[in-house]
């Protein structure tokens, strides 16, 4: 492994950030370990999971010293951000050495196949795809499949599964079984942008400038499409609120969401008052969410949410 030899360093496991270059960083270093022989296990932890974390001898991807993790001993840091690009020894906390920089870099992608340069091949198909890795990276949507690779990521992004499959199709070149993944769930994304319509036109209001969408608890496709109806409706009201739940009769309320974009707003009392009614509420102060012990019925809930929503209004004057 002449790669990585030069520095003595012998990792043990591989921690990514859970991005889409995250994601073909990893299948392309475990290419490479393939190649040299050596099976090394590679892991996604979820944001949240990181203020909790300590690695050693751990090739790190985008996971720099800024993001929470607790670094022992010898670590390898291959990232791109704050004022990083290329690869990196770390001793505990203390960064050591570069061990190879790279200018104009668009990806961590991009840093491994550069380092890996002489070791591996990266055929023509490959080469694009990572490309336009970059280009998702950097906000930048030239290549006409560069939305649908991104849409096909955001759908998934809460998925494990597509963060097992994915860097195991980069490993072993499957880029047709990509392209046939992103075209499934790209129109998946359609149908989500149609349900997203619906939900913004079928907004009611809590008062005038609160609105608020019913969502199903059981349809997938809808809580996605929520997220989307969310942002562009705190376009038109100071305040909007998601209750997800599920409807026979009436609509029963398990739990909701609230967000708002003015900066007037800061819902920390709002959720000290909700968790005084008995429910589970937090969050940030313009985001948040709440959920009761049990489904709640519509009628109830509304009484609640304009009572609290009084109360942290009335807090502010
Ligand atoms: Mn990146």
């Amino acid at each position: 492994m002449r790669a990585f030899s030069s520095s003595g360093f012998k990792p043990l496991e591989i921690v990514s950030d859970g991005d889409l270059d995250g994601i073909f960083a990893v299948g392309i270093l475990l290419r490479y370990f393939d190649s040299v022989g050596i099976s090394i296990p590679s892991r996604f932890p979820a944001p949240r999971e990181l203020h909790n974390l300590t690695v050693e001898d751990s090739i790190l991807v985008e996971l720099g010293p800024t993001k929470g993790l607790r670094f022992r001993g010898h670590n390898m840091l291959i990232d791109h951000h704050e004022g990083f690009s290329g690869i990196y020894m770390f001793n505990g906390p203390d960064m050591e050495s570069p061990i190879a920089e790279f200018d104009g870099i668009m990806s961590v992608v991009e840093i491994v196949v550069a380092y890996l340069n002489n070791e591996i091949l990266i055929d023509s198909s490959m080469q694009e795809l990572i490309d336009i890795v970059g280009e998702i990276d950097n906000g930048v949507y030239n290549h006409p499949k560069a939305r649908a690779l991104h849409h096909a990521y955001m759908l998934n992004v809460t998925s494990k599964e597509m963060r097992q499959k994915l860097p195991e199709w980069v490993r072993t070149n499957q880029v047709d079984v990509i392209w046939k993944w992103v075209e499934v769930e790209s129109k998946r994304w359609e149908q989500v942008q149609t349900v997203s319509a619906a939900l913004i036109d079928s907004v009611s209001e809590v008062s005038s400038d609160i609105g608020f969408i019913l969502v199903d608890l059981d349809d997938n496709i809808q809580q996605m499409a929520a997220r989307e109806a969310m942002l562009q409706l705190e376009e038109q009201y100071r305040i909007v609120i998601t209750l997800l739940g599920t409807h026979n009769k009436e609509w029963m309320i398990s739990r909701g969401g609230i967000g708002s974009k003015s900066h007037s707003v800061d819902f920390t009392s709002l959720y000290d008052l909700l968790r005084e009614k008995g429910l589970t509420a937090g969050g940030r102060p313009t985001i948040g969410g709440f959920q009761f012990l049990e489904p709640y019925p519509l009628a109830n809930v509304l009484v609640l949410l304009r009572n609290v929503l009084a109360r942290v209004s009335d807090d502010r004057k």
